[in-house]
């Protein structure tokens, strides 16, 4: 079989490495593209790096011939709201850009270009803390409400992503109706990874807190004790990618799927961390802007769907995670002693 060639936005970002390292070794060719050069860590496993502002390239990569668009470039959460304009640009219009590309090719040469979108949690929004503690685990169609440019960005992406592989052109109806890209999504709860640190999110005191521990930084953690959301180990994310990406087309009766792993409160982040690092200086000062955005996203995530579709299911549970997955790499990363 010919080695396919897929494309990575945002290579240079959290997702992204963990999964250039996964594509890579499964021989795929992978192209990357992202504002920043690429870490050493990855710098081997990409076949081309285009730096550079990808509203701006988009243009370039019509020379090329991809298998799959792993789109992940994003201005997350907390960044996206103090900076929204910008945040729209890199969201929506980057999106778009990409998928009239993946539209175009996949007519052009009769095959679909697959379209990879990770969305997340934030596409949900509760009116009020209590909504979101009476809805319990959330369906992907429930509360489709966000508060956040981020979230409503996701949202919409998902929409356009659905409208490029069904809709574009009106022509779905035509006796013969052209070749479309293949969009498929994935909601993320918050991700942990051993090997880098997120930034700009706001599901990020949970591993920003547990990186700190492991150094023996103080933190402040800036959501209080009892605020809980979905985690996932980054190994998970990338597994989930990979399934999905590799899944069959009529198995899929969906573009958007949730997957969940476990849930925790920030409180319950300080206790694990305390008890892997005694000396763990983990204190609560709640900022009002970012406490309300992790209170509009659900506590619980239903992936019944991509359990059914594509055979979900995550590797590490919370033990799981802490015991066999975080801390032993956290541990040799920051050499810290058991
Ligand atoms: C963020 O906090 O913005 C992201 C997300 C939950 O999508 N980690």
């Amino acid at each position: 079989m010919s080695q396919k060639t897929v494309l990575v936005t945002g290579a240079c970002g959290e997702i992204g490495q963990a999964l250039v390292q996964g594509l890579s070794q499964q021989g795929y060719r992978i192209v990357t593209t992202d504002l920043m050069p690429l870490p050493e860590a990855i710098a081997g496993c990409s076949s081309e790096h285009v730096q550079g502002d990808l509203v701006y390239r988009v243009k370039q990569f019509y020379d090329y011939d991809f298998d799959v668009i792993f789109h992940l470039a994003a201005s997350l959460s907390s960044k996206a709201e103090v900076a929204t304009e910008e945040a729209h640009r890199i969201n929506v219009e980057g999106t778009m850009q990409l998928l009239m590309l993946a539209a175009f090719k996949s007519e052009r040469r009769g095959r679909a270009v697959k379209f990879l979108f990770p969305s997340s949690i934030a596409a949900y929004g509760f009116a009020s803390l209590d909504e979101k503690r009476r809805a319990g685990r959330v369906k992907e169609d429930d509360y489709n409400t966000p508060h956040t440019m981020y979230g409503c960005n996701k949202l919409y992406c998902e929409k356009l992503g659905l409208y490029y592989s069904r809709y574009f052109g009106q022509r779905h109806l035509d006796p013969h109706p052209p070749v479309m890209c293949d969009f498929r999504s994935i909601r993320f709860p918050g991700l942990i990874s051993a090997f880098t640190l997120p930034s700009g999110g706001t599901s990020d005191y949970g591993p920003e807190m547990l990186h700190h521990a492991a150094q023996g930084r103080p933190y402040a953690c800036f959501v209080r004790e009892d605020t809980r959301i979905s985690f996932m180990a980054m190994p998970d994310a990338i597994k989930s990618i990979l399934a999905l990406v590799d899944a069959r087309r009529e198995r899929l009766s969906r573009t958007v799927y949730n997957i969940d792993a476990f849930s925790l409160t920030a409180g319950e982040f300080r206790q694990r961390a305390l008890k892997a690092f005694p000396g763990a200086q983990v204190t609560f000062d709640p900022k009002p802007r970012r406490q309300g955005i992790v209170d509009s996203w659900p506590e619980d995530i239903d992936d019944a769907a991509a359990r059914r579709d594509w055979g979900w299911e995550p590797d590490y549970d919370m033990d799981r995670f802490f015991d066999e997955y975080f801390l032993p790499e956290i541990r040799k990363r920051y050499k810290t002693p058991k």
